[in-house]
């Protein structure tokens, strides 16, 4: 018999609410961490592109952030990412949680976009871990009632279940095409985003209620050691909205600020495979997510 060697290749929306778990479901998917993860809701807000490379197929994720309301700037200007994404995918996968079901917010995603775009969509039903057998076939029985989705593929991105699975349903989804992107690339995301997703993600997880929502995180520059090409010296700013806002991420006698740049220092240095020294400033700047210039410069580039 002949070998099928049809490729395929294509991009694959991640789009849910926020928290279901889809920044974590792409890192296991691409086995490397790319997109930052929070217990808390709203953590991504720019779309993460990751590139699956197989032997038959490129898959390329869109993680997106999780569509919510809001008026400010910043929430919309990330929930239109998150909506240009899906327009731009060949296949959406739209992300639940096992152990909450449908929720409304749920309901209107799919309501007011996945319906309109009409493109094929696997839905995702994430954190099996968290609940029992019987209680899945419920789910996936009132899941296919809702819409006729393609394929609907329980998972768990912590516990990795299902995911190889999971890959065999979307590539039968996406065109026949030629690779679209190099071997050796897996994202567009340029460094300097990617360094201050990493401190970003480090706020998020060590600081409470309104802080991780007062924060942007800007690098500055990035530069190689004079006499060591093995290190990176890099400068960034976190930007709060309140001056008690800067006293907390600061913290007693500099604690807090000390903690967060050790572990995003370690957590780069794995990451990067190089050396690192990070200098972090705290600046007030009350209504960064009104300012249209510093969001792009922060990379939330999808501005109208
Ligand atoms: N038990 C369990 N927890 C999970 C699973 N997948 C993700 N989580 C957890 O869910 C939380 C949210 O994960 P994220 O990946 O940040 O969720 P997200 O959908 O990207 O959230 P936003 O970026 O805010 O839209 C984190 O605490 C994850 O560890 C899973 O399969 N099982
Ligand atoms: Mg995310």
């Amino acid at each position: 018999m002949e070998e099928n060697k049809t490729f395929r290749a294509g991009f694959v929306a991640l789009v849910g609410r926020p928290n279901v778990g889809k920044s974590t479901l792409l890192n296991r998917l691409l086995g490397t961490k790319l997109s930052i993860v929070s217990p808390r809701p709203q953590t991504t807000r720019m779309r993460i592109l990751g590139v699956l490379h197989d032997k038959d197929a490129q898959i390329i994720f869109l993680d997106t952030p999780g569509i919510q309301k809001g008026k400010d700037i910043l929430t919309k200007t990330v929930v239109e990412s998150a909506v240009s994404s899906m327009e731009e995918a060949d296949v959406i996968a739209m992300v639940i949680e096992a152990d909450k079901g449908w929720t409304k917010e749920d309901e209107l995603l799919l309501e007011n976009y996945i319906k309109k775009l009409n493109k094929p969509t696997i839905l995702i039903i994430n954190k099996i871990d968290k609940v029992q057998k019987e209680q899945l076939l419920p789910l996936i029985e009132e899941s296919a009632n809702k819409y006729p989705f393609a394929e609907i593929v329980p998972v768990s991105a912590t516990k990795g279940a299902n995911l190889d699975r999971l890959v065999e349903v979307l590539k039968k989804y996406l065109p026949e095409s030629p690779p679209l992107f190099p071997e050796d690339q897996i994202t567009d995301l340029p460094l300097k985003f990617y360094i201050a997703e990493i401190i970003r993600e480090k706020i998020f997880n060590n600081t409470q209620k309104e802080i991780p929502y007062s924060v942007a995180v800007e690098v500055e520059s990035i530069k190689e050691g004079d006499k060591n090409k093995n290190l990176l010296i890099i400068d960034a700013v976190i930007y709060v909205e309140k001056e008690n806002h800067k006293g907390i991420i600061i913290g007693k006698k500099g604690q807090m600020l000390k903690k967060i740049g050790q572990q995003a220092r370690e957590e780069l240095e794995f990451l990067l495979g190089k050396k690192v020294h990070l200098n972090l400033w705290v600046k007030v700047r009350e209504k960064w997510k009104q300012d249209i210039r510093l969001l792009k410069l922060l990379g939330y580039q999808y501005i109208s």
